[in-house]
């Protein structure tokens, strides 16, 4: 090949590379989609970002463990049988798990991630038409607080407490926990610092009689809402859940009806949760569940498990030892935490 040949073959060489370079240099970015436009993913709601946060690990121990399994193309037995391991795992209960799997199955989804989003809607609708609002009634409307040592009663009423002060109401606490030793001295430091008024007994008093004190303090106070903390108990002692008993009976004698009586369960007992909820209920008439330290632990889904077996409503969740972690329960919001994508 001549001299000039190979000069004007290898300007022709630099002249391709240059133009290809500059043209990726300044072309547009790749559209998401073929058609050119990017697809429509909807921002989730402040709400739901701050419950992904809150819910921590739930969240990963799903994710971790069905990460892999919705990014399947095929749904193969091995498939099914991973999420309902997984949905055990944090603690929907295998009969929950069982029939939700099966739900999903049948509406045949074409690959992992329709599965997901299918599971979501099942999810959502196993939650849904329940009623979570807490309703006041003439005053002094009374919520009795009940469940075992340390699922976080005390905690709960203090952060409940600030809610509705902040809403303009009222409040007084009645400290009918008189068996633990600075029980009520933690319920006054609770008081103090959301700034509302509290009514204790002697230590080892009966707490029914302190509850009853509470009750005329509050009619004669004319406060809005009396809240009344009790003694953390196993649901298996009689004689104690005996004792409960009559606190709720002696509430219900002189107020008529009791607004609320809530059932603190801690989420980090898993399973056991159910078997709270149903003594309780038979003891006292539970009418909606308050779950805590759904910050610390893998297993959110025993919200589900005590909805479906008992039709407890779960009304609100605790998300840390702070004055405002604690949400109304929202259905939606807590499954796309635990499952959004
Ligand atoms: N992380 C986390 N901790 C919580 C939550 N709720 C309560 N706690 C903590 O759980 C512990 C026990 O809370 P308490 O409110 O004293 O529980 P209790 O049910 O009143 O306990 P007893 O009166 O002894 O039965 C405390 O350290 C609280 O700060 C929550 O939602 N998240
Ligand atoms: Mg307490």
């Amino acid at each position: 090949m001549n001299p000039v040949a190979v000069i004007v073959l290898v300007a022709a060489v630099v002249l391709v590379v240059a133009m290809v370079l500059i043209g990726r240099r300044f072309a547009p970015p790749p559209s998401e989609s073929p058609g050119g436009t990017a697809p429509e993913i909807a921002a989730p709601s402040a709400a739901v970002t701050g419950l992904r946060a809150r819910l921590g690990k739930s969240r990963r121990a799903l994710a971790d463990r069905l990460g892999g399994a919705f990014g399947r193309s095929g749904l193969d037995e091995e498939f099914w049988n991973e999420l309902e391991d997984s949905l055990v795992a944090v603690d929907l209960g295998i009969g929950t798990a069982t029939s939700l799997v099966a739900a999903v199955q049948a509406r045949q989804p074409d690959d992992g991630e329709h599965a997901r989003r299918i599971l979501e809607d099942e999810l959502i609708g196993m939650l849904h038409d329940r009623e979570r609002a807490v309703e006041l009634g003439p005053k002094p409307s009374v919520m009795l607080v009940v469940g075992v040592n340390g699922s976080g009663k005390t905690t709960t009423i203090g952060k409940l407490a600030s809610q509705f002060r902040s809403h303009g109401k009222e409040v007084l606490l009645g400290a009918a926990d008189t068996f633990r030793a600075a029980a009520d001295q933690q319920l006054r430091t609770w008081a103090e610092r959301v700034g509302v008024d509290i009514v204790t007994g002697q230590p080892g008093a009966d707490p029914a009689s302190v509850a009853f004190d509470a009750f005329q303090a509050s009619r004669a106070r004319d406060v809005d809402l009396l809240i009344v903390d009790t003694a953390g108990r196993l649901q298996t002692k009689a004689n104690l859940m005996a004792e409960l008993g009559k606190v709720a009976r002696v509430l219900r004698r002189e107020a008529g009806d009791l607004a609320e009586v809530l059932l603190v369960l801690d989420a980090t007992t898993g399973q056991n949760a159910v078997a709270q909820a149903r003594t309780f209920t038979e003891s006292v008439g539970v009418t909606g569940i308050v779950l805590t330290k759904l910050d610390g632990t893998a297993r959110g889904g025993v919200v589900v498990a005590v909805e479906q077996e008992l039709g407890i409503p779960v009304k609100y969740i605790g998300v840390g030892e702070g004055v405002d972690d604690l949400m109304p329960f929202d259905p939606a919001a807590f499954v796309d935490a635990l499952l959004g994508a």
